[in-house]
């Protein structure tokens, strides 16, 4: 009612960095299926489409209520007419035709279920549903196929990796993660990203940028770390990426930007005490297959040079789409080129220096936005 129109008459930025998106989703029928359509775009690799929805996504997980009536999106950006008549369909009937056939469709669900596993991107999935293949299970079954590293890591631990990491598993790998670095250099600064920065409970990874306050840098850090997790019997996979960064090289000005940071995508055993020790007990006294009490988790470490830190943070805290909107904002407002490295100034032909995310928004005229209002 009267709430609305008053929210509405203040206008709404079409980038999400000059909003705030909360958690606090009063719109979650409509973006989960912006969201399905978003994502069959993406496995038909149109990203024009796939954009337009996850646009519209984040604009209504911006919005201060629930859009009951067409006339609570008049004068909204991004929404274009696919958008609109999604929206007046899941109004009128409660649901989207078009996303039950999305859901329904085999090709949709085929890469849904590829896509789910570690190292498997819509290239894969392409090859395989080409194939003939439809299952995580069929894929699993064929022993034709050659799996690269990470993809066979992402089927043996299948299982634990689609269950999703906890806030509470989050802080005991930040725990593991914080001691293994520190006892290497207990300088470091060691900050959990990603989405459990912006308030999640849940993830599907957990994400760590590593840097070390004044000059002294260590390309060996990351070889440290993992090779005593190695030995500890804690590192189930690991890929060292190492730093392919170029200094004076302008920006990438790619809407996806993939980082030059030093890197390490890994997956670490988690061991959990079992709450129900009974059921261990009485396994053992059977003879029974020793129950396992670990859980496979997701972790990516991001090592920064300390001067770039403040960019890594603001990069690697996403959201995604929040990222992006920054980038095309600095590219088509300020006439700026903002990447995970750094900000520079077309007009002025400099690289702008910032110790803080508050001055990279300040550097782009933006008021800043925190990061648990970063979940666009
Ligand atoms: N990111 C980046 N450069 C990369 C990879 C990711 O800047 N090469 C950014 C975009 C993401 C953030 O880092 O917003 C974290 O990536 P995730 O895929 O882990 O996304 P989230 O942590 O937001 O979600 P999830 O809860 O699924 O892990
Ligand atoms: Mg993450």
């Amino acid at each position: 009612g009267i709430q609305n129109e008053s929210f509405i008459a203040t206008k709404v930025s079409q980038y999400s960095c000059q909003r705030k998106t909360t958690l606090n989703n009063y719109n979650k029928k409509f973006t989960d299926a912006f969201e399905v359509m978003a994502e069959n775009y993406e496995f038909k690799e149109n990203e024009i489409f796939c954009l337009e929805f996850l646009r519209a996504s984040s604009l209504l997980k911006s919005l201060p209520f629930s859009v009951t009536r067409m006339k609570d999106i008049q004068g909204l950006p991004c929404v274009g007419d696919q958008v609109r008549d999604l929206i007046e369909e899941i109004i009128e009937e409660g649901e989207s035709s078009k996303v039950k056939e999305v859901l329904n469709d085999e090709r949709y669900k085929a890469f849904k279920q590829f896509t789910s596993v570690f190292g498997v991107g819509v290239k894969t999935s392409e090859k395989w549903y080409r194939m003939g293949l439809r299952t995580v299970e069929e894929v699993k079954a064929d022993k034709t196929l050659k799996l690269s590293k990470m993809q066979k890591a992402g089927f043996l631990y299948y299982e634990d990796l689609v269950s999703c990491v906890s806030k509470a598993e989050a802080d005991a790998v930040s725990l593991i993660v914080k001691n293994t670095v520190c006892s290497f250099l207990p300088d470091a600064l060691v900050t959990i990203t990603g989405g459990f920065r912006r308030g999640k409970n849940i993830g599907h990874d957990i994400d760590f940028l590593i840097t070390n306050p004044g000059p002294r840098e260590d390309d060996e850090l990351l070889h440290k770390v993992t090779d005593l997790w190695k030995k500890q019997g804690l590192l189930l996979y690991c890929d060292i990426i190492e730093s392919t960064f170029v200094k004076e090289q302008l920006p990438s000005r790619q809407v996806d930007a993939m980082d030059h940071f030093q890197k390490c995508f890994a997956i670490l055993k988690l061991y959990q005490p079992r709450v129900d020790n009974s059921t261990c007990t009485m396994s053992k006294k059977l003879g029974m297959a020793e129950v396992k009490d670990w859980k496979a988790i997701r972790v990516d470490l991001v090592i920064t040079p300390f001067e770039q830190y403040p960019y890594a943070l603001l990069g690697w805290t996403g959201s995604r789409q929040f990222g992006r909107d920054l980038r095309r904002y600095a590219a088509h407002e300020r006439k700026m080129i903002l990447d995970n490295h750094g900000l520079y100034d077309r007009r002025k032909r400099i690289f702008l220096k910032a110790g803080s995310e508050e001055e990279i928004f300040a550097h782009l005229g933006l008021d800043y936005v925190e990061p648990w209002e970063r979940n666009a």
